[in-house]
């Protein structure tokens, strides 16, 4: 944890008050990849703009990641949406190109961000591999109820013990059930990447506990939970994970899930956000 992280987020949400009429937020979502036809579905945009007019922002690197916030008014409620965001896997340079001091800052940006903006409800969204395909099929969201940090990083340094006994709020997940009570739930399993996993790796995942596994929110979910939000996240199950089913994995039917499930996704996050 360096302190110019916190500076340049509190920069950026400063920025983010002179380009919006707003000069507080409500709540904060990022819609992973797969994830961002979903927030169409939230409605007309008040403004958007690219992430990279905010300082600290690294520009996306990969396809369906766009890298734009948007803000988005629902129910009273003042949104943050990102499109897209930055992965561990990235190895993100800091402004002028600088080696961050953590390298979980970059993935964090966009959190801490909104919590300087006044979020105090951050909705987390990503593509995972379904590792019960017995109970998961592609295109169903999972509400994730803990998480495995595999990722070996983490947003804080030094003693700073926060608990993390209840990182996924209860109280979201019960508005997200009353929404959609088909939803399951789940424990996802943060990995670096940017590989998928072998089917061995699957195997491990299934016997530690894990019901879906991706390469994002673990990290994003502790940075809120520093900052005293409550998390709400979302797993879309794109594919299975490998040697669960046949054939292999690719990110363009990881896109192709999203755009299938856009429409059940944003009626889904659009009831719970008017409920916050
Ligand atoms: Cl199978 N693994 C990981 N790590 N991330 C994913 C995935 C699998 N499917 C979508 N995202």
């Amino acid at each position: 944890m360096s302190d110019d992280a916190y500076a340049r987020a509190r920069a950026a949400a400063e920025r983010l008050r002179a380009r919006t009429s707003f000069d507080a937020f409500d709540v904060a979502l990022v819609m992973g990849s797969g994830w961002v036809p979903a927030a169409d579905a939230l409605g007309e945009p008040v403004t958007e703009l690219p992430v990279t007019e905010l300082p600290g922002f690294a520009p996306p690197a990969v396809e369906g990641h766009a890298g734009r916030v948007r803000v988005v008014e629902l129910g009273g409620r003042r949104a943050l949406v990102f499109l897209g965001r930055t992965h561990l896997y990235e190895g993100a340079r800091g402004p002028e190109g600088a080696v961050p001091a953590n390298p979980a800052d970059p993935v964090v940006h966009g959190v801490r961000t909104a919590l300087a903006a006044g979020v105090r409800t951050v909705v987390l969204t990503n593509a995972a591999g379904g590792l019960r395909p017995e109970h998961q099929r592609v295109g169903d969201p999972v509400l994730i109820s803990d998480h495995l940090n595999l990722t070996g990083a983490n947003p804080l340094t030094g003693p700073s013990f926060l608990d993390l006994t209840e990182a996924y709020s209860e109280r979201l997940r019960a508005l997200a059930r009353n929404a959609d009570p088909t939803l399951s739930e789940g424990v996802y399993a943060a990995l670096r990447g940017p590989t998928y996993e072998t089917p061995a790796e699957i195997r491990m995942l299934r016997t530690m506990g894990a019901d879906v596994v991706g390469m994002s929110t673990a990290l994003e979910a502790i940075a809120a939970r520093q900052g005293g939000a409550e998390v709400l996240a979302v797993s879309l199950v794109t594919n299975i994970a490998a040697g669960l089913a046949e054939g292999t994995l690719d990110h363009e039917e990881v896109l192709a899930a999203g755009r299938a499930s856009a429409a059940r996704m944003g009626a889904l996050l659009g009831t719970v956000l008017s409920k916050v």
